[in-house]
């Protein structure tokens, strides 16, 4: 399927029959040595029937196909800041273009509606005071986030309506870099001068990243949850509030990890920053000697000092007001934890399986407030209520296992849980203040490695979801209402991913209740699954059953292998009632508040619980007038000025840019209903123009201020406007309105 990456491009420039710009070839070869290739500059000397005579920059002259040629863009176009701007409009073109500014730091571009961020991995020193008052003042030019968010802050003041900045792109392309960029300039700009809301922001993000964020192959600082941050204003535009949504934290993380890879930075930030004081009180060794920690074989991160980032965390927890007891409670489940991990088992004599009475059981069983014997019986026997008896049933050591990384994925997830509530009370919103909001979506992204596991299979699936938001919005809706409207229009076409929602979502027979159903029976197992699905979802387009327990899923990122290994008891999640009651019987209050917290609704499977939470944050983004910003990864090594054209390329197809240009520019990006707009600029027309019809206002405002027809359409409802035309209709409004507040200024004067 990754044919096309096959192929190498040679661009050249052009100065034969063509005219005097630079064109770009495309040359085929079959070299497996150069699997992913690169356009070049190229000049074309002479063309005789199909055939050209291209010279490149080394001096060599190639014979090409004609039909690969793709023209490049004249010197002064080949630096455009929105891709709208382009002359030629091909992947070549799109790709020098993005690369150039790459070069020169320029890493924000536009592509039509959207926002296009290459990560530079370095700091660019383009963010702050000088840059946040440059942009709200105007005098900053080019794409930014800054300016991206201000677009949205706006619209929301001006039309009264909840906006959403939606983040997208791979693992490590900078969605999470981003959002916190965002929520910066939504901080100054909201907090009227005053910086606590702009720290608290700081802080909370601190906060989460410590304890939803590890080290992957992929990003040094991979949110493994998801989060959508709601900001609230009141009708002034000052903030309010916030309140934070997340979307399944990956909780096996803490009992299981591929190698290089790390768990969540806080246990290795308590280990190593904690004071003596702390250490003592917790019992705590360094990372080395905990085996949850360990097996990955990865315990440090090149340039990130863990010591530093926990007195950072402990200021971050002081700041959003987690009072220094609970602060402690924190700590102390984090190393009861890391203790349970260095539990072991083993066989007694009458063959059955017992916890090994050592350190590391009775550290745990002090910590988390119960006799070491309590916590013993607990992880090797599996009590059943039978009528009025309670029968203790011996497990295997595997069972044992099972159920020790059960209860500490339960309390991990619980804590986390929690302390999203505490953070959200700090942030709370006084209901009353409360006018518009602007929601920030922040997702783990794609992912595909060598093996993919359930982790992947429902994190990509989310990405589909995402994916399709930005679909429906950029290519459907759009076209729809030129449709509706009666604008005469030729459809773009776009590679819809509603084929692989509709595998992951359909019932009775899609991934998801497929999984639900395989879940819910006793004897079936990995192997089970998989042929299951072999059985039911063959055949179909995304769909591709392998040997064993494989199978492959065509995303609109590209194709994904996944092992089915664990996904069963992935999915079941279970945590049997005794252990619940367990962590009940402990005198720790806040296992006991887990324990109580543990509802019907854990009880779902997590695919379905999963579902549950995606849709609900997808319907609340619906109500929204979103605003796309997609990151973009130039490579997968996490370093600056490296720009790999074939992976760029990939997720530039992956987002459709060119299709997203092709069609903004055709198309008219900036649409108001005929009553919204003649009651923002009707002002502007004097009596003669006035007219009670708001259609026929809304070209009196047009003819008024002389724009050209070719540059609006009057639809049957809306108003179409070309993009551009909305802020020089902005800036006419804002100098007439000066006028007349001046005017008004002058009349009191002589008044008084
Ligand atoms: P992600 O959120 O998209 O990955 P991050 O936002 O964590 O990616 O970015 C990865 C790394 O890239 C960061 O830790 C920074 O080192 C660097 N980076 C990103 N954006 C910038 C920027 N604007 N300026 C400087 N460096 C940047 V994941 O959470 O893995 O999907 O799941
Ligand atoms: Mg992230």
């Amino acid at each position: 399927m990754w044919s096309l990456l096959m192929w190498q491009f040679l661009p050249v420039i052009h100065l034969g029959r063509f005219g005097n710009w630079m064109v770009m070839i495309a040359y085929l070869i079959s070299s497996k040595r150069q699997p992913r290739g690169q356009w070049e500059l190229g000049i074309v000397k002479s063309t005789s029937g199909e055939e050209a005579f291209v010279s490149l920059s080394n001096g060599n002259v190639m014979k090409v196909d004609r039909s690969e040629i793709l023209p490049a863009n004249p010197d002064g176009l080949e630096n455009v800041d929105d891709l709208i701007k382009l002359c030629y409009l091909n992947e070549p073109s799109v790709l020098h273009n993005l690369k150039l500014r790459y070069s020169q730091g320029m890493i924000y571009s536009k592509a039509g509606p959207i926002l296009i961020a290459l990560n530079p991995f370095k700091d660019l020193q383009m963010y702050g005071n000088k840059y946040v008052s440059a942009c709200s003042q105007r005098t900053m030019n080019g794409p930014h986030v800054y300016a991206t968010v201000d677009a949205a802050y706006n619209k929301m003041m001006r039309d009264e309506v909840n906006q959403s900045i939606i983040i997208s792109g791979e693992s490590g392309s900078g969605k999470t870099e981003t959002a916190k960029i965002a929520m910066q300039y939504l901080a100054a700009l909201g907090s009227g001068g005053n910086c606590a809301i702009e720290n608290e922001f700081l802080q909370i993000n601190r906060i989460l990243e410590a304890f939803g964020n590890a080290k992957t192959t992929r990003n040094n600082n991979s949110s493994r949850f998801g989060k959508l941050i709601e900001i609230h204003f009141g009708s002034t535009g000052k903030i309010f509030g916030a309140k934070i949504q997340t979307l399944l934290l990956e909780k096996s993380r803490v009992v299981q990890l591929a190698r290089d890879e790390r768990s969540y930075h806080i246990f290795y930030q308590l280990c190593a920053g904690s004071s003596s004081d702390l250490k003592e009180k917790l019992n705590l060794r360094a990372v080395s000697e905990y085996k949850y920690l360990v097996q990955s074989d990865c315990m440090s991160i090149d340039g990130v000092d863990d010591a530093k980032n926990f007195d950072q965390l402990m200021e971050a927890l002081d700041a959003v007001r987690v009072c220094k007891e609970d602060q402690e409670l924190i700590f102390k489940i984090l190393a009861a934890i890391l203790w349970l991990g260095n539990i072991s088992f083993q066989v007694d004599r009458e063959n059955h399986i017992e916890v090994v009475e050592d350190e590391a059981v009775n550290s745990a069983a002090q910590l988390m407030g119960c006799s070491s014997q309590d916590l013993m019986t607990a992880l090797c026997t599996h009590k059943i209520q039978a009528d009025e008896d309670t029968i203790a049933k011996h497990l295997t050591l595997k069972q044992a296992i099972e159920r020790r990384d059960a209860i500490v994925k339960f309390i991990y997830a619980s804590l986390f849980n929690w302390l999203i509530d505490q953070l959200n009370k700090s942030l709370e919103v006084g209901k009353k203040c409360t006018w518009k909001s602007i929601s920030i979506l922040d997702l783990y992204g794609f992912q595909t490695f060598q093996k993919n596991g359930f982790e992947q299979f429902y994190i990509n699936y989310a990405n589909e979801r995402i994916q399709q938001h930005y679909n429906r919005h950029l290519f459907k809706l759009e076209q729809e209402d030129y449709e509706l409207d009666g604008i005469d229009w030729t459809k773009v076409d776009f590679e819809d991913n509603q084929g692989c929602l509709d595998l992951f979502e359909k019932k009775p027979q899609g991934l998801l209740s497929l999984l639900d159903e395989e879940s819910n029976l006793p004897n079936a197992s990995d192997l089970t699954f998989a042929s299951k699905l072999k059985h039911h979802l063959h055949p179909n387009p995304c769909f591709k059953g392998e040997r064993g327990r494989a199978f492959r899923i065509r995303h609109y990122a590209g194709e994904v292998l996944y092992d089915t290994n664990d996904f069963l008891e992935k999915n079941r999640d279970t945590m049997s009632s005794d252990c619940i009651q367990f962590l009940s019987s402990c005198n720790f209050e806040l296992l006991q508040l887990f324990s109580k917290m543990f509802n019907q609704s854990q009880k779902q499977t997590v695919a379905t619980k999963f579902k549950v939470q995606l849709f609900k944050l997808m319907h609340q983004l619906e109500s929204t007038m979103p605003h796309f910003i997609r990151c973009i990864a130039p490579n997968t090594k996490q370093l600056p000025d490296i720009y790999d054209e074939g992976h760029v390329l990939h997720q530039l197809r992956c987002y459709g840019v060119p299709e997203i240009v092709r069609l903004s520019r055709a198309g008219y990006p900036t649409r108001m209903t005929h009553q919204e707009f003649s009651g923002r600029y009707m002002f502007m027309l004097s009596e003669a123009n006035l007219s009670h019809d708001p259609l026929s206002i809304s070209v009196a405002v047009m003819q008024k201020f002389n724009i050209p027809s070719e540059m609006y359409h009057v639809g049957y409802t809306k108003l179409y406007l070309r993009a551009g035309q909305i802020d020089a209709l902005e800036n006419m409004r804002k100098q007439i309105l000066q006028g007349i507040i001046r005017i008004q200024k002058c009349f009191r004067g002589h008044q008084a």
